[in-house]
């Protein structure tokens, strides 16, 4: 068998005055506590580094690019790698990348890295699904920006050998879309990192609020039976800057099933042994696409 003992690293609320240093440390304890635990990769959610700041509508664009970062690693993230290193242990998080590119062009990503214990990045995924709008919105009671503050993703949907399997990466709304687990799927994934930041409130279609926990299990637990992959969901989560976001951090088995889930709504480690082997049962079986799946009849799939 090829496990490999995970932790999803939930996060409570990270204000909007927090400083990086503050938020590194939150990540470097509860590296530590999964480590105890004996994990040997942790997992944090989307933008781990800041408040999600697409919540606001914000005219001056130094304000919004001190939400960014221009290198991996920094001074301020430098620790996290360090504890890593120390311990032993990879990990994912989400963060907002901004690149400089020639002539002096500038391109901001909602991105995620897996990094090893010896700080070096084995994957890096560039947010292709982004919710919300563009322009200031004045009916809802909080903005969702991304599509303002974000360019779509331009690395694809990468799977990288590293840990022993075969990982790959998506963000957020991304795990609503049946197509990016299917990407990731017909790469073989083994195992699928995604972290989230979800209001309980969808302004659009309220009358679906209480349904949006049902909806994130619904849709990790769809992608992990679909393409027989272990999934790693890990949320932002409680009351940020005045907008719930629900938690239910969780690891799930290419069965669907999820095996283990943070109950809180506050950092907190939720851990479980994953047997990347256990992805044959479904990749071999039911969901053997060389043997069940009939692609010559999908050709609307990749009409626009
Ligand atoms: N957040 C949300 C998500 O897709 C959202 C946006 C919330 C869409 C609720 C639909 C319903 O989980 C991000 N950051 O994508």
């Amino acid at each position: 068998t090829r496990s490999l003992r995970i932790a999803a690293a939930q996060l409570g609320p990270i204000a909007r005055t927090e400083t990086r240093a503050q938020v590194v440390e939150r990540m470097t304890a509860l590296m530590r506590a999964a480590n105890a635990r004996g994990a040997e990769l942790v997992v944090y959610p989307e933008l781990a580094l800041t408040t999600f700041f697409p919540r606001w509508y914000i005219e001056d664009q130094t304000e919004v690019d001190a939400f960014f970062e221009t290198e991996m690693p920094s001074d301020e993230t430098a620790p996290l790698f360090r504890a890593a290193a120390e311990l032993g242990v990879a990990f994912s998080f989400g963060y907002a990348e901004l690149v400089r590119e020639g002539e002096g062009r500038i391109r901001r990503f909602n991105t995620s890295v897996l990094v090893s214990s010896q700080g070096e990045i084995l994957l890096k995924y560039r947010k292709i699904h982004l919710p919300g709008h563009r322009d200031h919105e004045a009916w809802r009671p909080f903005q969702h920006l991304e599509k303002r503050y974000f360019e779509v993703g331009d690395l694809g949907f990468p799977v990288a050998d590293a840990l022993g399997g075969r990982i790959g990466s998506a963000i957020c709304n991304d795990r609503r879309w049946p197509e990016t687990f299917r990407m990731l799927g017909l790469q073989n994934a083994e195992l699928v990192l995604i972290g989230y930041n979800t209001p309980q409130h969808y302004p659009p279609a309220p009358e679906h609020d209480h349904l949006q926990d049902f909806h994130n299990h619904l849709c990790l637990q769809a992608g992990a039976y679909q393409n027989g992959t272990w999934v790693v969901g890990v949320a932002k989560a409680g009351l940020e800057e005045g907008c719930e976001l629900i938690g239910g951090s969780c690891i799930i088995a290419p069965t669907g099933e999820i095996v283990a889930r943070c109950l809180t709504r506050g950092d907190e480690v939720a851990v479980a042994d994953c047997d990347l082997d256990r992805c044959r049962e479904i990749q071999d079986n039911i969901f053997s696409f060389e043997k069940h799946r009939q692609p010559d009849q999908y050709g609307l799939l990749v009409k626009p």
